[in-house]
């Protein structure tokens, strides 16, 4: 019995209308893959069809998820409906556990066609919470648009999907499992693998771990403390930064990953990762970081509490980049950061004389600069650092590329950025998030506010708040022409610029899993050096107002304030 093939079978199904992907990846409520019908399975073989038929047969793909609830089964699924559709190997992280930026790891490094990760990133988890499929390509990069598109123009219409529901994998022994296929020729091979190795492999190349150590080992050892939010980065922290770098076991808290992230938002920022936030203001630790879910975000603290604006974090890794062995051998292409992001890295570029890249909000449009040779380093303001040794965000990378800085400058975190500020200037930066807004009303918002911001009158126009002046330089609906495939991606933002280099951003969210989600982004720009020690709310405070008041959002959606301030 046990040398029978497995039967492959093809299943009925009728299409949903709302399987486009986001940002990065199709997010729902749990409840949404959990209880309707064949969910997960028709977004599966969408992604599955959306590869050629030929380029399909035979290959090799990546799975992980970040551990929270759902994703085993949703694994057990994939892997059934990969072994129907011809994948011929699938290569997944031992119990199902590989962070985001592991996968773009491994995908590049075994040459695999891409990669499903099953997360919903910094979205809290559990049956009443969020699930996500990711879906990577070749690169070891979230799909572009026309690969989503595909996808959804797939999701719309389909009518069945193949799966070998018999076939049973074993997630927890590492290696070669062999399953013999009805109507194929060769076995469908699975490859449990370690979730951490290939991955601290890579970041042995990139980093000086001597060095590191050296920093947080020894009478004089750096204290740290870092939070893994429960999600997936536990077992990284501890291998890597306690185990490789000799942190304390105690200097790392919250790994084991849950599935329900404890309860928690697993979102580095000050608003959910409070109890790293309070363990840092006791003065005891001198370097703290967080993560999200899945691992590619990264919030960075100092002592006591010291937060470092991930817009300042990528300008400060761009200005001290000769700190990171990596750089020294592949040489400095670009820089490049998304529209909303701030553009103090712009300002590090200028004086660097390194071209510097705006590119609409998510990672597919870097991978595309790095494929081409033209980025090196990039960021987002959402928490997102990164290079070009993957195609992802990536937190832990972020992290010891900080602690490569601090060793080579042997400045304490709160030093770095304040020799940067005065060096270069402060950018103040805030978002304001507004989610699970009525999707019409935000829509109708946007409009008329692109209607009013972007009429000819409304350049040279002056706004006084207080005893603040700004006068509208450019107004726009950010477009991006891609200057590799010249690709135009449209209806990225409405941006206000002022002549002070002041900035306010609206933008609608992608990764919402309910509703709508308005952002506003402020920035402004402080060059004179006594001006930079201020409270960032309270210089873009006047901005904010003028936010308000254009976009009218509170008399527009009900609400009396933003669901979170970052
Ligand atoms: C958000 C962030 C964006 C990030 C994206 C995916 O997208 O703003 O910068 O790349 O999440 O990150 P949006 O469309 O909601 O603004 V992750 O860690 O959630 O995969
Ligand atoms: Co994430």
């Amino acid at each position: 019995m046990e040398n029978a093939p497995i039967p492959v079978v093809t299943v009925q199904t009728v299409p949903y209308d709302d399987q486009r992907p986001g940002t990065s990846g199709l997010r729902k409520k749990t409840s949404v893959f959990e209880s309707k019908r064949n969910y997960l399975q028709n977004f599966t073989q969408s992604v599955l069809s959306s590869i050629d038929l030929r380029d399909r047969q035979g290959c090799t793909m990546v799975v992980g998820s970040d551990g929270r609830y759902f994703s085993r089964t949703a694994i057990e699924t994939i892997v059934q409906m990969a072994a129907a559709n011809g994948i011929g190997r699938l290569v997944i992280g031992q119990h199902g556990i590989l962070s985001t930026p592991a996968v773009s790891c491994i995908i590049r490094k075994i040459k695999a066609i891409g990669g499903i990760i099953l997360t919903a990133s910094h979205n809290p988890g559990g049956p009443a919470g969020d699930f996500g499929v990711k879906f990577n390509v070749a690169n070891g990069g979230p799909a572009s648009e026309s690969v989503t598109e595909k996808i959804y123009q797939i999701s719309k219409t389909i009518e069945e999907f193949a799966i070998c529901p018999d076939l049973r994998i074993n997630l927890s022994r590492l290696g070669r499992q062999e399953f013999d296929l009805e109507n194929k020729f060769k076995p469908f091979r699975v490859e449990i693998v370690d979730t951490v190795e290939v991955y601290l492999n890579m970041l042995r190349t990139i980093f000086d771990f001597t060095a590191i150590k050296g920093l947080l080992t020894g009478p004089n050892q750096l204290k740290i403390r870092i939070d893994a939010m429960h999600g997936v980065m536990g077992p990284y922290v501890r291998r890597i930064l306690c185990d490789e770098l000799g942190a304390p076991a105690n200097s790392a808290v919250n790994c084991v990953p849950l599935e329900d992230f404890g309860g928690q938002h697993p979102d580095p920022n000050l608003t959910y990762a409070t109890s790293l936030l309070e363990a840092m203001k006791g003065g005891e630790y001198g370097f703290g970081a967080a993560f999200d879910g899945d691992g590619d975000r990264n919030m960075i603290l100092g002592r006591n509490g010291f937060f470092v604006n991930p817009s300042d974090s990528v300008a400060v890794i761009a200005a001290n980049i000769c700190c990171i062995p990596y750089f020294q051998k592949t040489g400095i292409r670009g820089f490049a950061r998304s529209m909303p992001t701030s553009t103090a890295l712009d300002r590090v570029g200028k004086v660097m004389k390194i071209p510097v890249y705006e590119t609409p909000t998510g990672w597919k449009f870097f991978g595309n600069l790095m494929d081409a040779g033209k980025c090196s380093l990039c960021g987002e303001e959402s928490f997102g650092t990164g290079s070009d040794h993957i195609r992802e965000k990536d937190g832990l990378w972020a992290v010891l590329a900080w602690l490569s800085i601090i060793a080579a400058r042997k400045r304490s975190v709160e030093e770095i950025v304040k020799e940067h500020w005065a060096r270069f200037g402060r950018n103040y930066y805030c978002r304001f998030d507004y989610e699970d807004i009525d999707p019409r009303a935000a829509y109708y918002l946007m409009r008329d506010l692109e209607a009013v911001v972007t009429e000819r009158s409304f350049i040279n126009q002056q706004f006084a708040v207080g005893n603040h002046n700004y006068t509208v330089e450019k107004t726009e609906n950010f477009e991006y022409t891609d200057p590799v495939d010249g690709i135009v991606t449209r209806n990225q933002g409405l941006r206000l610029i002022f002549t002070d280099d002041s900035r306010i951003i609206f933008r609608l969210s992608g990764t919402g899993s309910m509703g709508s989600t308005i952002r506003i982004y402020a920035e402004s720009y402080e060059r004179d050096p006594s001006k930079i020690d201020r409270e960032p709310q309270v210089v873009l405070g006047p901005l904010i107002a003028i936010a308000l008041k254009l976009s009218q959002i509170h008399d527009r959606t009900g609400r009396r304030g933003p669901t979170v301030i970052t």
